[in-house]
């Protein structure tokens, strides 16, 4: 992969860091271009206690010289504000360490196979790295791919489309700024209030809510990714960083599917775009669209039932904090992963060092397109 992202952290641990490696140089980064979507993940109707708590901003700590990307791995740190009151039960020395296992595992969380996996005796050890705070790394450096996207007119956005059994009408277009000031981030204002009470009757139940968000981008020029491998695919590789791209015509017949090419003011288009802007793994020139489906989250506060790992005897599952639903905050996740998808498969085609080699390879083919 050209643009590569790597991440460390534990959720309770000291920090996030975020390793992104391939951004040419000369593209404009700015902690604050990257704070809006870090604020943006952390809201959304049914969070839980730790989003009070932090306050997620990106510091750049390498990779960026007065303003500009040097064309070297670019470093962000995100702080954990929580791991204070962590310190001992997070603290890396065997001395300061405090132990106090965890063997009630979760149904649907990673605990029971991360611990069997690595042989822990603890799910502490587990959880800390599997849990969606790790999110908040991968927000931060698609805000960096999104920036370089903005400079080739690329847009990425995202809306709740349904939360548990509410579903939000689509409104065409959707109405992005609705989008943004709702609880929930539906485009259907009847229906978000309606996930709003569904979030706060799960809450009562002692239950949590998954749901479904839909990633769309814009401004994507025809021909990034490939149908050369499998696995250079762009429909693939967002199905990598997204799991799942429905393709909602899989039950009708291809005459009622299909996308019927046009010619219009001297572009070439399609009457629709029932494919999603993806026609044989490569990317034909339509908005994207990427489908996001979410489980509810693992952790109950009315525990369900598992099994003590320590005693081997029926327990309820460990409960210490969680959030009833995060699918608004999932879609602006579902933003970060499609943006560093399509910011990768951008520079895997135009492949170049700098900013200025890059705008002038992308506007070369643009033009040849026209032809
Ligand atoms: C998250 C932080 C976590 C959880 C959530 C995502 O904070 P804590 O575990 O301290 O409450 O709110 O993680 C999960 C729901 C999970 O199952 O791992 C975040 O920053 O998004």
């Amino acid at each position: 992969m050209t643009l590569r992202l790597l991440t460390a952290g534990e959720s309770h641990g000291e920090r996030l860091t975020v390793i992104l490696d391939g951004v040419p140089a000369g593209l404009t980064v700015r902690e604050e271009d990257l704070a809006s979507d870090l604020t943006r993940r952390q809201g959304g109707h049914g969070r839980g206690g730790r989003m009070a708590i932090e306050h997620d901003t990106a510091h750049i700590v390498a990779g960026v010289r007065g303003g500009l990307t040097l064309g070297s791995p670019i470093t962000l740190e995100i702080a954990n504000r929580d791991w204070e009151n962590w310190r001992q039960v997070m603290a890396v020395d065997a001395d300061e360490v405090k132990r106090k296992p965890i063997t009630h595992v979760r149904p649907g969380h990673a605990d029971l196979a991360g611990m069997l996996k690595y042989g822990a005796d603890d799910a502490r050890d587990v959880l800390e790295r599997a849990s969606a705070r790790e999110t908040a790394a991968r927000v931060a450096a698609g805000g960096v791919a999104k920036l370089l996207l903005r400079e080739f007119g690329m847009k990425v956005r995202s809306y709740t489309r349904s939360i548990g059994a509410i579903d939000a009408a689509l409104p065409s277009p959707i109405p992005w700024d609705e989008v943004e000031s709702s609880a929930v981030r539906s485009p259907d204002g009847a229906a978000g209030e309606g996930m709003v009470r569904a979030i706060d009757a799960a809450r009562e139940r002692g239950d949590t809510l998954g749901g479904v968000f839909t990633v769309i981008a814009e401004g994507v020029p025809p021909g990034l990714g490939s149908y050369r491998q499998w696995d250079t695919r762009l429909d693939g590789l967002l199905a990598q960083a997204i799991v799942s791209i429905p393709v909602e015509g899989a039950g009708l017949p291809g005459s009622q599917v299909h996308d019927v090419p046009v010619y219009n003011n001297r572009r070439l288009g399609h009457e629709t775009n029932r494919a999603g802007g993806l026609t044989g793994g490569v990317s034909n020139g339509e908005p994207i669209v990427v489908h996001g489906y979410m489980k509810p989250i693992s952790t109950l506060l009315k525990p369900l039932a598992t099994v003590d790992l320590k005693t081997k005897e029926p327990a309820r599952a460990h409960y210490e904090r969680s959030d009833i639903c995060v699918v608004p905050a999932a879609g602006v996740v579902g933003e970060a992963m499609v943006a560093l998808v399509l910011a990768g498969v951008l520079l895997e085609k135009f492949g170049s060092d700098s900013m200025a080699e890059l705008h002038r390879n992308v506007a070369g083919y643009l033009q040849e397109m026209r032809r």
